[in-house]
């Protein structure tokens, strides 16, 4: 696997609440040196998936800086947390689903886990992700929000 130089787009098409929906996707590039070019990508975003290492918990504090400049450029974005290599995780070890799911709280958001190696959970992250969008763009209080 490949660092992301800048930003990288992909197309995601699926099905939710019963309606086709076809979401875009702009994978912007983590690394420092990637800060300054990646920064207009967050304009115009519905939703952001925001991910952090599962087995690093330091990689979950580092996501507030994310926020902030996706909130600058995108303030009515919706927000879903995703903890990644839970393949990799020792049990005990790492930051835990519920942990995730408090840091997510701070901003009303929902938290899932997934591996990209296996392909756990990424499905249904992608029918998280659209079931969102759908509530967001039909006006429907986001569930989540309303729960926090
Ligand atoms: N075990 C495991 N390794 C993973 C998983 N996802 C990514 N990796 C590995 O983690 C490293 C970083 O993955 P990337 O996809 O480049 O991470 P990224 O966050 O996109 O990094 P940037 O593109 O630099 O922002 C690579 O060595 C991947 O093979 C996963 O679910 N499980
Ligand atoms: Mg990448």
């Amino acid at each position: 696997m490949r660092i992301t130089i800048g930003v990288n787009f992909a197309t995601k098409k699926l099905e939710a609440n019963g309606m086709p929906l076809t979401m875009m996707i702009w994978d912007l590039g983590g690394q420092p040196r990637f800060r300054d070019v990646v920064g207009d990508y967050f304009v115009g975003t519905k939703l952001a998936i925001v991910t952090y290492d599962a087995t690093r918990p330091f990689s979950l504090e580092r996501l507030h800086d994310w926020i902030d400049r996706l909130k600058q450029n995108a303030p009515d974005a919706e927000l879903l947390f995703v903890g990644n290599k839970i393949d990799e995780r020792d049990e005990g070890t790492g930051v835990s689903l519920s942990q995730g799911q408090e840091f997510a709280k701070q901003y009303h958001a929902e938290c899932v886990e997934v591996s990209a190696k296996t392909g756990e959970g990424i499905e249904e992250m992608f029918e998280l992700a659209a079931r969102i969008l759908l509530n967001k763009l039909e006006g429907n209080p986001n569930p989540v929000a309303t729960i926090a």
